[in-house]
C-alpha cells in the first residue's frame, strides 16, 4: 500500500503516475478467443464471490498482468485510504463540505460511525424504528384515513434520488409486496404523471408520502400541492394529517407546507439523494414489503460494505469491477456501458444506475478544481433481456462501437413458469458467449461476428431484498472506486443547478406574469414566443 496524504490524493493526476504508465504500457490488441485459449482455467479463475453474488469477469479483455496493473493504479490513487475516510465520516464530499455516509444507513445497531464527534448510528435506528411502527400500522390497517377507512394506496411524490430508488426497488421486490397495498410513484412535473395516478384512486384510502431531502424541489412541491388539493376537495382540510406524511431533512419547510412534523421521517445531509433509498426515502418501499424485509434489504448492502471495507484489493469485487471499468473507459476508449438485467422486475435498475453513475461521475474537474485529463463516467444505459435482444443488441454484436455490458441474472424466479426461466437464462448466457467469441463466416461479411465484446456476468440464487441491497451497494462502490481514480467529487451534482435556475426565470415569461426583463439568445426567445402564441389558457 502506497502511503499518500489527502492533499496528494486531491492534487495528483493518476495519469502522470508510474502505475498509470505501467497500465497503459499493457495496451495491445487482444481477442477474448486468444485469452481463453491461452488459459483453460480462466472461466474459474476470473470469478469472485461476495455475499450471494457470483461475479464473473472472465469475458473482460484483461489478463493477470493487466489486473495487477489496475490494482497498482487503485493503490496509487489511494482507493483504500479514501474508502476508509468515507467509512470514518470524513468530509469527502469536498465541494459541499459533507461526509458521505449512506453506509451508515445499513450499519447494524451497536456499531458506531462518528460524524463531527457524534455517533450517527443510534439516530439511524431511531428513524428505522419509527418507520417500522408506521409501516406496520398502515399494513395492518390500524392507521386509518380521515373517514376511518384503511389505506390501500400509497403515492410517493419525489423526484431524482427521492424517486428512482424506491420506484426501482418497489418493482424489483414485487414478490414481497403486501397484497392489499399498491404504491405509485409520481415524479415528473408533467401533469400527465399525477393526473394518470390520481385517476381512479379513492381519496379516503390514499396516503401521500412527500419525499424530498430539501423540501424545496419545484416538481415535488407542485405535485404535492396538486395532491393536497385533490384530497382536501374530497375530504376537507382536516384530512391532511391522516393522508400526508413527509420524508425530509428540512423540518421547517415540511411544517410550512402544512404536514404535521409528527408525521415526518427524517434523514440527514450526509445522505446524497441518489444514495438515499435505504434512508427514510425508502418509506413507501417499507410500507409495501414490511419492516423485516426492509431490514434484510439493508443487511444485504451492509454485507457488501463489509466486503468492500475489508477484502484485499485484488479480491475486492467493487475494486476489481471498478478498475475493469477504468480499463474499458480510459485505456480501450469505450464510452458507454450497458446494464442488462435478465429479470423483468429489474426493469428500472438501468435507470437507477444511470443516475447513480452519471450524476456521481459525470464530472470534468478534479477535487482541486483542475480539469481532468481523461474520460470520466461512462454513459450508462440498458433494458431488461430478452427484450433488448430484439432491439439494440444488433449494435452490440456488429456495430462499430464496443459497448461493455453487465449481465445480471438469477437461478430461481419468483413465478412458477420454470420453462420461461430456463429460456431466459439460456439467452443471457448465450449472449455473453456470442459477444465474446463471435462467429467467423468466411465470404459472408454480413453474417460474421467479430466478437471480443467484453461483458461481466453477475448471478445470484434469487432476487431477494438482500440480493437487491447487495447489487445496489456493489454499484455504489464501483462508482466510488472510479471517482477515486479520476480524482473527482462523486458526491456533488452542481451540473443540475443551471437548468433549474433558468427554468425558474423562464416560467413567468411563458405565463405572462410580471417579471424582470431577461435577455436570451435568438433561439430561446423564438421558442418562448412560439409557446406563448400557441398556448390556450381557457
Ligand atoms: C441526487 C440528486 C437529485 C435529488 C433530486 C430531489 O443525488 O441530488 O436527484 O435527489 O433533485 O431532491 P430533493 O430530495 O431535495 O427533492
Amino acid at each position: 500500500m502506497v502511503e499518500v496524504s489527502d492533499n496528494e490524493i486531491m492534487s495528483t493526476d493518476i495519469a502522470s503516475s508510474p502505475a498509470w504508465g505501467r497500465l497503459t504500457g499493457l495496451a495491445r490488441p487482444r481477442h477474448l478467443r486468444e485469452l481463453f485459449s491461452g488459459d483453460p482455467d480462466r472461466g474459474r479463475r476470473y470469478v469472485l464471490e461476495m455475499a450471494d453474488l457470483r461475479v464473473d469477469f472472465a469475458k473482460q479483455t484483461v489478463d493477470d498482468d493487466i489486473l495487477a496493473a489496475l490494482i497498482g493504479v487503485a493503490d496509487e490513487a489511494g482507493v483504500a485510504q479514501r474508502r476508509d475516510a468515507m467509512f470514518a465520516g470524513e468530509h469527502i464530499n469536498v465541494t459541499e463540505d459533507r461526509p458521505v455516509l449512506h453506509v451508515a444507513l445499513r450499519t447494524p445497531q451497536g456499531a458506531s460511525i462518528t460524524v463531527d464527534g457524534q455517533d450517527v448510528v443510534p439516530a439511524v435506528h431511531d428513524v428505522l424504528r419509527r418507520m417500522g411502527d408506521f409501516a406496520d400500522r398502515v399494513r395492518d390497517g390500524s392507521w386509518t384515513g380521515a373517514t376511518g377507512q384503511r389505506i390501500h394506496t400509497v403515492v410517493n411524490i419525489g423526484i431524482g434520488g427521492s424517486d428512482l430508488g424506491p420506484a426501482m426497488a418497489y418493482q424489483a421486490l414485487e414478490a414481497y409486496r403486501h397484497p392489499d397495498l399498491t404504491a405509485h410513484f409520481v415524479s415528473n412535473v408533467d401533469g400527465a404523471n399525477i393526473a394518470g395516478v390520481l385517476a381512479g384512486l379513492d381519496p379516503a384510502q390514499t396516503m401521500f408520502v412527500i419525499s424530498s431531502k430539501t423540501f424545496t424541489t419545484i416538481e415535488t412541491l407542485t405535485n404535492a400541492r396538486t395532491a393536497r388539493a385533490w384530497l382536501t376537495d374530497a375530504l376537507g382540510e382536516g384530512s391532511v394529517p391522516k393522508h400526508f406524511v413527509a420524508v425530509s431533512t428540512n423540518v421547517d419547510e415540511v411544517a410550512e407546507f402544512g404536514i404535521d412534523t409528527a408525521n415526518m421521517f427524517e434523514f440527514w445531509e450526509w445522505v446524497g439523494g441518489r444514495y438515499s433509498v435505504e434512508s427514510a426515502i425508502g418509506l413507501t418501499l417499507m410500507i409495501s414489503i414490511g419492516p423485516e424485509r426492509f431490514t434484510e434489504f439493508l443487511a444485504g448492502s451492509h454485507a457488501v460494505d463489509e466486503h468492500f471495507r475489508t477484502a484485499p484489493l485484488p479480491k475486492n469485487v467493487p475494486v476489481v469491477l471498478g478498475m475493469i471499468g477504468v480499463w474499458n473507459a480510459n485505456v480501450l476508449g469505450f464510452d458507454t456501458k450497458a446494464v442488462l438485467p435478465y429479470a423483468q422486475e429489474l426493469a428500472r435498475f438501468p435507470a437507477y444506475l444511470q443516475q447513480l453513475d452519471m450524476e456521481s461521475n459525470g464530472k470534468s474537474v478534479r477535487l482541486d478544481g483542475s480539469p481532468v485529463s481523461m474520460a470520466t463516467g461512462p454513459i450508462v444505459w440498458g433494458e431488461p433481456g430478452t427484450n433488448g435482444q430484439h432491439a439494440f443488441y444488433q449494435l452490440l454484436h456488429q456495430g462499430t462501437r464496443v459497448v461493455p455490458a453487465d449481465f445480471i441474472g438469477f437461478a430461481n424466479p419468483h413465478h412458477a413458469y420454470r420453462e420461461h426461466h430456463d429460456l431466459l437464462v439460456a439467452n443471457l448466457i448465450a449472449q455473453t458467449e456470442a459477444l465474446a467469441f463471435g462467429k467467423d463466416r468466411p465470404g459472408e461479411p454480413h453474417r460474421s461476428f467479430a466478437g471480443n465484446r467484453p461483458s461481466t456476468t453477475i448471478l445470484a440464487p434469487r432476487l431477494t431484498p438482500s440480493v437487491l441491497g447487495q447489487l445496489i451497494a456493489l454499484y455504489e462502490h464501483i462508482v466510488f472506486v472510479q471517482g477515486c481514480i479520476w480524482g473527482i467529487d462523486s458526491f456533488d451534482q452542481w451540473g443540475v443547478e443551471l437548468g433549474k435556475e433558468l427554468a425558474n426565470r423562464i416560467t413567468p415569461e411563458l405565463t405572462g406574469e410580471p417579471h424582470d426583463a431577461v435577455e436570451h439568445d435568438s433561439s430561446t426567445t423564438a421558442l418562448i414566443d412560439w409557446y406563448r402564441s400557441n398556448t390556450r389558457r381557457d
